[in-house]
């Protein structure tokens, strides 16, 4: 039994899709954020930082969106490649890749305060690395076009297809601003994807549109 510990719209997002992929039984508790849990003494021992998301499991908690994927997906078979796969090295490196050179640029757009008082010039430039490491990614994709990150349902394809909800959700102009037709072969994974039950679900859950990927606001 997990408990992931969630907010709408924000990290938790793709353990709930991910979640649903499983046979696990997992319970889902909104963060009382306006109560203060993040800073309380019982989250800090799920998340030090006081982070959404964190999950409960029979071997403790786990933190980091990254972290939890990869538990889980060396849990459930079928969501990334298997530890003794031969493709695991390429995927762990890719995982690593998304949560370090993606993620983290990506939060810099959502708090370019916590940078530099210069919000503008943080943006600017997470926005720019943004691009340029999507870019990086597409093209992968493109050249060896991988078995655990097709339009079969996993960890990589979702989490960073919530990174393109986010992102998607700027306005036309903004530099950070990135869709599906933006890249020409993570794009139409994204695509793909956007009807699939586990998408679908949380996206109402969530009370988003349907048009998850493509249309996210
Ligand atoms: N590196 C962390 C980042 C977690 C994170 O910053 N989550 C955001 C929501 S998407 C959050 O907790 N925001 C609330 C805050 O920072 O006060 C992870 O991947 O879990």
């Amino acid at each position: 039994m997990y408990t992931l510990h969630y907010w709408p719209d924000s990290a938790s997002q793709v353990l709930r899709m991910v979640l649903r992929l499983t046979d696990a039984t997992f319970r889902e508790v909104q963060i009382d954020r306006a109560g203060g849990a993040l800073d309380s003494a019982a989250y800090r021992a799920l998340q030090p930082l006081g982070k959404i998301p964190a999950l409960e499991t029979p071997d403790g908690p786990v933190f980091e969106t990254a972290a939890i994927l990869l538990y889980l997906a060396d849990r459930h078979p079928g969501l990334a490649p298997a530890p003794d796969a031969k493709d695991r090295g390429a995927f762990l490196s890719w995982l690593a890749f998304s949560a370090f050179n993606l993620h983290a640029p990506v939060l810099q757009v959502f708090y370019p305060e916590r940078t530099a008082s210069d919000t503008s010039e943080v943006t600017a430039n997470a926005a720019a690395q943004i691009k340029a490491n999507f870019a990086v990614l597409d093209a992968m994709i493109g050249r060896t076009r991988p078995d655990w990150l097709s339009t079969r349902p996993g960890v990589m394809n979702l989490y960073l297809g919530m990174m393109v909800h986010w992102l998607g959700g700027f306005a036309e102009g903004h530099p950070a601003r990135l869709t599906p037709a933006d890249l020409p072969n993570l794009g139409p994974i994204l695509v793909a994807l956007e009807s699939h039950p586990a998408v679908a679900e949380v996206a109402a859950a969530e009370g988003l549109k349907p048009t998850f990927f493509t249309d996210p606001y």
